[in-house]
């Protein structure tokens, strides 16, 4: 087989990244360990930034979520017994977010690829690259039973913080940082009544509560547990329970109802600086994660794809590698403030069991500055609709 670019994984990340080359008249092959109903049906992320929703419009696949996704305005942050908003449109000059669900993303991404008349080759195994520091890198994968090959210009790592695609970079030039967080994330789905029109986050002294939404009887809502605790452990009782009383209110019930799906993730934060190498570029969760407290991952994987689908799309027009040189520091300019961003978030929202009084005072602090101060709400409402991608040639890589 031979394309000219050879896409590994089909999350976010590689879908948008075929899209947007298939727009600009180039060609792609993308592989994929699932089966189509696994990535369909993964319940991951909620909340797109503008820029996720420009790109996601730019590219023709924004019908489905902009008639039924939820447009927020603000969220709001819950601690010591009372609730405050933040005006995520007023503070940052008209910007909000969109709730819709990542699996809804991708069951729009993968009915654009195959209307492109163009396939997705699913449950391949044993993926590994070849040659990628040459003009003609290559990927083997095994597909019932058969080896192939597909020899192509560029490779796109695209392949989820635990793909083999950036271990294609000699260990002597790979540059890794981990961080790792105490406490996982339980996160349910459950048919009840929306919690309320916004986002709450709440730091109680039992620990921390996220209440989402996916649809007006379909709700998500997390609490933050020790990472290695069982998910065996946890009775949809005891979940109801510490919902309740981590977002308790005079005067208001938090909604329940049946749980249908409940599991526990770790929390990390990660970031490859060498994302790319020779002709191998890595992006979204293959080159960075972050802690979802401040719902970045996503979007981040939408603008590293925006940034290297702008340097191929150079390319095979004038023959320039300018951008495509780039793409790293350009995407990790804004990686890093996300990363930043993700990071603070959750040292605010969460309860850590090794803080003394005196830190558990100075947190609850910062809650109050961030909310009672108009510096404090604008740098987190900023942040969390999600920075520019900063370059002088910016333009080139705005969203219509
Ligand atoms: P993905 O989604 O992991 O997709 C990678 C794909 O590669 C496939 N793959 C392979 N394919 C072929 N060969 C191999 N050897 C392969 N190995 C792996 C995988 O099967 C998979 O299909 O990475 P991508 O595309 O970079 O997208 C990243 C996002 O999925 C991730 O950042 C978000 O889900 C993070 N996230 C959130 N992001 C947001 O922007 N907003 C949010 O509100 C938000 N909430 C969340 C989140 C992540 C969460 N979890 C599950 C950690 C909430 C949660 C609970
Ligand atoms: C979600 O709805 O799944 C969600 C919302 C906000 C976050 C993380 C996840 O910070």
């Amino acid at each position: 087989m031979r394309t000219q670019v050879g896409i590994i994984g089909a999350g976010p990340a590689g879908l948008m990244l075929a899209q947007l080359l298939h727009l600009q008249g180039i060609d792609s092959i993308i592989i994929e360990r699932k089966p189509r109903e696994d990535i369909e049906g993964t319940v991951k992320a909620g909340v797109l930034e503008q820029f996720t929703v420009d790109l996601l419009n730019e590219i023709g696949v924004g019908d489905r979520m902009m008639r039924e996704g939820h447009f927020h305005d603000g969220i709001e942050l819950q601690f010591s017994g009372k609730r405050h908003r933040i005006d995520l449109r007023g503070l940052t000059g008209g910007q909000r977010i969109t709730v819709y669900p990542q699996h809804e993303v991708i069951i729009d991404l993968v009915n654009a690829r195959f209307n492109t008349g163009r396939d997705i080759i699913f449950n391949v195994s044993e993926v590994s690259l070849h040659d990628v520091d040459t003009k003609e890198p290559k990927i083997r994968f095994k597909q019932n039973g058969e080896t192939h090959e597909i020899q192509c210009d560029f490779i796109a790592g695209c392949d989820g913080f635990h793909g083999p695609s950036r271990l294609a970079i000699p260990d002597s030039i790979r540059k890794e940082h981990l961080h790792l967080y105490a406490h996982g994330w339980l996160g349910i789905l459950t048919d009840a009544k929306q919690a309320n029109p916004e986002l709450i986050y709440s730091n109680h002294d039992r620990g921390f509560a996220l209440l989402s939404t996916r649809t007006s009887t379909l709700q998500r809502h997390y609490i933050s547990v020790d990472y290695h605790d069982d998910i065996a452990n946890w009775s949809d009782d005891r979940i109801w329970s510490e919902l309740h009383a981590r977002t308790a209110m005079d005067g208001w019930t938090l909604p329940d109802g049946p749980i249908n799906s409940k599991n526990i993730v770790q929390m990390r934060s990660y970031v490859l600086e060498t994302m790319n190498y020779g002709r191998l570029f890595i992006a979204g969760d293959a080159a960075h994660t972050v802690p979802p407290t401040g719902a970045k991952g996503l979007n981040l994987a939408a603008s590293d794809i925006k940034i290297l689908a702008t340097g191929l799309a150079e390319f095979y027009k004038s023959g320039s590698e300018d951008i495509l040189d780039r793409y790293a520091e350009i995407a990790l300019r804004r990686i890093w403030k996300a990363e930043r961003f993700s990071y603070w978030m959750t040292s605010m929202l969460h309860r850590n069991p090794n803080h003394d009084s005196f830190e558990r005072n100075i947190q609850l602090t910062e809650l109050d500055y961030v909310c009672t101060s108009v510096a404090g709400s604008k740098t987190l409402a900023e942040n969390y609709v999600g920075l520019p991608i900063q370059w002088e040639n910016k333009s080139l890589i705005e969203t219509k």
